[in-house]
């Protein structure tokens, strides 16, 4: 049961045996003369579409061109719109033949489902103003579910879990270095899980937050107080505070326990050994504080440098304990100009490496974050200086190994940016959105993802780009930018080869065994935790043995094992919440 990782790496740097060459695959069976399960070949966001959105379904299988297709209204059972089916696409990353089938023209409020004659019918999916308000609440509530340190009785759920983790209030020092002292014992409790195991890391951390704060900072109105429901005992003093900032507030407080006196950050807490799938309260192994880096230092720089300005209207105190954090890690940073990275003997023994050895995204992300928060154009000069050419160079999409993209933003942002850069700045962005585009255009699913891209947390990856294209649409207004990130949503909720929504709970198949020890332990399903999704290189013993036989886009398992494919984490879920945010609340 035990989740076994080595040595962590990049997503960008993962070298793994390619499958065997594509003839080999095994083409996925399309079944003829029988008709097909519910959802099987015509796939479509289970949640649903916005009236006033494009509504595109995707129909598997071999028809001939023009054939018709129709919606059909969930209660009457009457056809309420029909139109033809386009032109075959190959798609690649499945190996599957598909057309589109468009009902945007339809504006009707309802419940429906597509069918096509051979092809079945889709899951019922609604057609509403605003569909994703309640997904995007299910998706932040995870978060509070996965807090560290309180007991959670909640009655949305059913979940109950006593505190666990009491012990991170006495963590032990894993090292020494003349500052930090091996055996010394230091309060880092509360904060929230990573993922499916206990451990709680730096820069996972850093770009959740900034994702959450993001979402708040450029859509206010999908976020209010009162939203999360939060379970008794855990809501915030000041209820007037949107319950997002309160949920937040409670990672970025971890966060601060996990600053040294020197400024420098600490890079994680957890156990020597993995558990298995146990309650957070029964693993009382003792914890370990590991490991430094620079690049997390960086990334804790940036998160608490933009949360010091969100929080400012709300709490002027927290704000200003933000910002001096964010301003000693950067005078850490400005005294140690070499990439380092502490990694001692065992480190990695019972929890994930989220290894990096450069720091240059990052270090340039906590210089434009100061900039954009303090007006101080020191740091600008420092960043132009060093990193400006990472503010013009094309972005990837956000994630733990690389914040290039919300440097730039913040940037572009800042009061006392030079025009130049921000010119330079929206041609990066842009132009990669451009290409993001028409990848997606010519993906049989709309998916932004190269083959190569099919790895591990894919489904994130391609909700980030998605959410470069919102952040691309800020620089240069663009519908087809913004257009394309939702159909980037609605591959997460289910409109994907595997037919599988992504999210638990949301949609009609969902992973019903995520890797989750809390999910497992407990048995309640909890709802709202975004999985990796396909992974064609592996890198579980489930997934391995039939990784060769799958196509990249299939290369997914629902099965406790399967943690390459199936397991949930924090910055899983925030490229989601940003995506579903800024649909949500129209
Ligand atoms: O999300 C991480 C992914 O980018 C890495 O390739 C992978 C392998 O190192 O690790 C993932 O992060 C895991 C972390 O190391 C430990 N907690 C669970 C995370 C999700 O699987």
């Amino acid at each position: 049961m035990n989740k076994q990782q080595i040595g962590d790496i990049a997503p960008s740097t993962i070298e793994t045996a390619v499958p065997a060459a594509m003839e080999e695959i095994v083409k996925p069976v399309e079944p003829s003369g029988i008709q097909p399960q519910i959802g099987e070949m015509v796939k479509v966001d289970q949640i649903g579409y916005g009236t006033e959105e494009s509504k595109l379904a995707i129909i598997e299988g071999d028809h001939p061109d023009g054939k018709p297709f129709e919606l059909i209204e969930k209660n009457s059972g009457a056809t309420v719109f029909t139109g033809r089916l386009s032109a075959p696409l190959a798609d690649a990353a499945s190996l599957k033949t598909v057309r589109r089938a468009d009902f945007t023209s339809f504006q009707k409020v309802g419940e429906y489902r597509i069918f096509v004659e051979g092809a079945g019918s889709s899951y019922t999916f609604a057609i509403a103003a605003s569909p994703y308000d309640k997904p995007l609440e299910t998706l932040l509530r995870s978060y509070t579910l996965q807090r560290s340190g309180v007991a959670i009785d909640d009655p949305v759920t059913g979940l109950k879990l006593k505190a666990g983790h009491l012990q991170d209030k006495m963590a032990e020092i894993f090292f020494e270095d003349g500052i930090s002292h091996k055996g010394e014992t230091i309060d880092v409790s509360g904060g929230w899980y990573d993922a499916g195991d206990y451990g709680k890391y730096i820069p996972p951390a850093a770009v959740t937050v900034a994702q959450l704060l993001l979402a708040y900072d450029l859509n206010p109105t999908a976020f209010s107080a009162g939203q999360l429901m939060f379970p008794e005992g855990l809501k915030e003093a000041d209820e007037s505070l949107p319950d997002l900032l309160s949920e937040v507030r409670y990672e970025l407080e971890w966060m601060l326990r996990m600053q040294r006196k020197d400024g420098a950050v600490y890079h994680k807490v957890s156990g020597a050994a993995w558990t298995g799938f146990v309650t957070p309260d029964t693993d009382t192994q003792t914890r370990y504080v590991y490991g430094m880096s620079t690049y997390g230092t960086a990334q804790f720089a940036g998160a608490t440098a933009l949360a010091a300005r969100i929080y400012k209207p709300f709490d002027k105190a927290f704000s200003n304990r933000l910002l001096a954090a964010a301003e000693k890690a950067q005078s850490y940073l400005s005294l140690n100009e070499a990439a380092a990275f502490r990694q001692d003997p065992m480190q990695d023994n019972g929890s994930g490496g989220y290894g990096k050895q450069t720091d240059a995204e990052e270090r340039m992300w906590a210089l434009a974050e100061l900039l954009r928060t303090t007006n101080d154009t020191n740091y600008r000069d420092q960043l132009t200086k060093e990193f400006g050419y990472l503010l013009e160079q094309s972005p990837q999409a956000v994630n733990w190994a690389n914040t290039q993209l919300l440097g730039q933003w913040a940037y572009y942002s800042a009061d006392k940016a030079e025009q130049q850069w921000q010119n330079n700045i929206r041609q990066a962005v842009t132009g990669r959105a451009k290409v993001l585009v028409a990848r997606a255009e010519a993906d049989g699913y709309l998916n932004t993802l190269n083959m190569d891209e099919y790895t591990w947390a894919s489904v994130k990856s391609g909700a980030a780009n998605g959410t470069l294209l919102l952040i691309a649409n800020l620089m240069e207004p663009d519908e087809g930018y913004t257009a394309m990130a939702l159909e980037q949503l609605h591959h997460v909720f289910g409109r994907s080869a595997t037919g599988f929504s992504y999210v638990t709970g949301i949609g009609s198949r969902y992973p019903m065994e995520p890797h989750h020890r809390i999910n497992a332990a407990t048995g309640i399903t909890i709802p709202g935790l975004v999985v990796g999704g396909p992974n064609r290189y592996g890198g579980d013993p489930d997934l391995d043995a039939v990784k060769e036989k799958l196509a990249p886009a299939m290369a997914y398992l629902d099965v406790r094992g399967s943690y390459s494919s199936n397991e949930y984490a924090i910055d899983y879920n925030a490229p989601v919440v940003l995506l579903a945010s800024f649909f949500a609340g129209k």
